[in-house]
């Protein structure tokens, strides 16, 4: 941009030496019978020039900014989706069994969170902070053991890394509930859902309680 606007200045603007063979030219000219004409049409010559070449300036600056403008403003993410580590993240308020959360992340092109590292559990902590309203306030992420008891898979059907577990102390217990309290799940808990108690903040839950949840698809590429 600084180039840009001192070739502007320098194109808009006459230089000494210009100003110098002007004036030489204008005082040859006031002899009788002069060459004014001549000497006007140089002169238009010289600005018609000056203006085409500011023309090319304006019309180069105004790409160099469109094409600054359009890389700023990329959608590296849709709107209600939140950047992290090139992934994005959507924390659906909406609460609904673990399939049915699964669908609306699908429906979206994206997936139950997958999380692959520390760091990306760190954030959702982080994140989830902001947004639980109790500790009951919690949500669905994409591990589940519903095809074979204890064997927790992953939605991309990768198992879980053993060191990578981020379990409550106590979970998961597989827990089938208590008719006298009016939860009673013969299939015990398979889906898994989390809060913010520290890091080790995932607990298994009944697939079919409703929940909200956390969405995640890689970033948009950019043009
Ligand atoms: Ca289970
Ligand atoms: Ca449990």
């Amino acid at each position: 941009m600084y180039i840009y606007v001192y070739f502007c200045v320098a194109v808009a603007t006459p230089s000494a030496d210009e100003t110098t063979y002007s004036n030489v030219n204008y005082s040859k000219t006031q002899r009788p019978g002069s060459k004014q004409p001549a000497a006007s049409n140089r002169r238009s010559g010289v600005t018609s020039e000056r203006v085409a070449l500011l023309v090319l300036s304006v019309l180069l600056a105004a790409a160099v900014t469109a094409l600054g403008v359009t890389h700023e403003a990329c959608p590296r993410c849709e709107d209600g989706w939140e950047p992290h580590g090139g992934k994005c993240y959507f924390f659906s308020l909406f609460t609904s069994s673990w399939n049915q959360s699964r669908r609306q992340c699908r429906s979206m092109r994206g997936d139950l969170v997958v999380i692959n590292n520390r760091e990306e559990q760190e954030f959702l902590v982080s994140r989830l902070m902001e947004k639980m309203d109790n500790p009951e306030d919690k949500f669905w992420i994409g591990l589940t053991d519903s095809k074979k008891e204890d064997e927790w898979l992953w939605v991309d059907n990768t198992r879980l890394d053993p060191r990578l577990k981020f379990w409550r102390d106590g979970e998961p217990d597989n827990w089938t509930g208590s008719k006298s309290d009016g939860e009673d799940y013969p299939d015990g808990e398979d889906c898994v859902r989390m809060g913010v108690e520290y890091l080790q903040s995932w607990s298994d839950k009944s697939c079919e309680s409703p929940q909200k949840s956390i969405c995640e698809k890689p970033e948009e590429a950019c043009p």
